[in-house]
């Protein structure tokens, strides 16, 4: 289900038109972690039973996700497969756009708020802007293309001092694997450079829809896994100084 899209942006060679920073603006101005209210089901007796709590009912996670990688690579088509479940065949590489769609991961409701991003940056500030306020990266290469995959070490270092942080979630992505004949990537080489991330690792094609699904699925996981982790060691903290007190 895909709601609340901005309307497809077909940025113009020039980079300093407002609309291209449209869909980036409306991504970063959405709070990190905020749990949003969304449309209220009608309460029956049923429903009341089943839920313990009311107010759980109408809140759900959010977590935000930047596609980031080289050019051409398949980040606009991978993006696109996932939301609509077409292939895109058209290569616009100044396309920029944010997505937000409602999904349920391993039985649990989140919104995806996710930046498809088209590496324009004129400065390197807007850039770090969306590393920074990323929850997780979609970090895409094509197995087709070898200096797309040279390309991802500098890209992890940016986001993790646009952080602060030693560790992100970071998928790596392998794109184009319907290309096996054109591959200048091994599978291997991609799983060592996840390993080097401290990320996972898969292989998709978003022309044949492989691993689309199970790569943002892995990756909400990640930021699930690594909100809990931030979680106990506050808490950790909080004890530490009550013991203090
Ligand atoms: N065969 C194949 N082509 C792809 C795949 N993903 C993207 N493409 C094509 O590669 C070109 C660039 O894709 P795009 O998503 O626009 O790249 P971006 O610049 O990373 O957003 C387009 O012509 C796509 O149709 C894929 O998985 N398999
Ligand atoms: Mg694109």
């Amino acid at each position: 289900m895909t709601f609340g899209r901005t309307p497809t942006l077909k940025g113009s060679a020039q980079t300093d038109s407002p609309n291209h920073h449209k869909a980036r603006m409306f991504w970063l101005n959405t709070k990190p972690f905020q749990k949003r209210k969304l449309e209220q089901h009608p309460t029956t007796a049923e429903q009341h039973i089943l839920s313990p709590s009311p107010k759980s009912r109408y809140k759900t996670m959010s977590h935000r996700l930047a596609v980031i990688g080289g050019g051409a690579v398949g980040k606009s088509a991978i993006t696109v497969q996932y939301i609509s479940n077409h292939f895109v065949e058209l290569y616009d590489p100044t396309i920029e756009d944010s997505y937000r769609k409602q999904v349920v991961v391993d039985e649990q409701s989140c919104v995806l708020d996710i930046l498809d991003t088209a590496g324009q940056e004129e400065y390197c500030c807007m850039r770090d802007a969306y590393l920074r306020t990323g929850d997780g990266f979609l970090m895409v290469y094509s197995i087709t293309d070898r200096s797309s995959f040279e390309e991802l070490p500098k890209l992890y270092q940016q986001a993790l001092m646009a952080k602060e942080k030693d560790r992100v979630p970071i998928l790596v992505i392998g794109n184009k694997a319907d290309l096996e004949d054109e591959r200048e990537v091994t599978t291997l080489e991609g799983k060592k450079l996840a390993d080097c991330f401290g990320g996972k690792f898969l292989e998709t094609s978003a022309k044949t829809g492989q691993n689309i699904d199970s790569a943002f699925d892995e990756i909400v996981r990640m930021i699930r896994m690594e909100q809990n982790i931030t979680k106990t060691k506050k808490q950790i903290k909080k004890k530490q100084a009550c013991n203090i007190l």
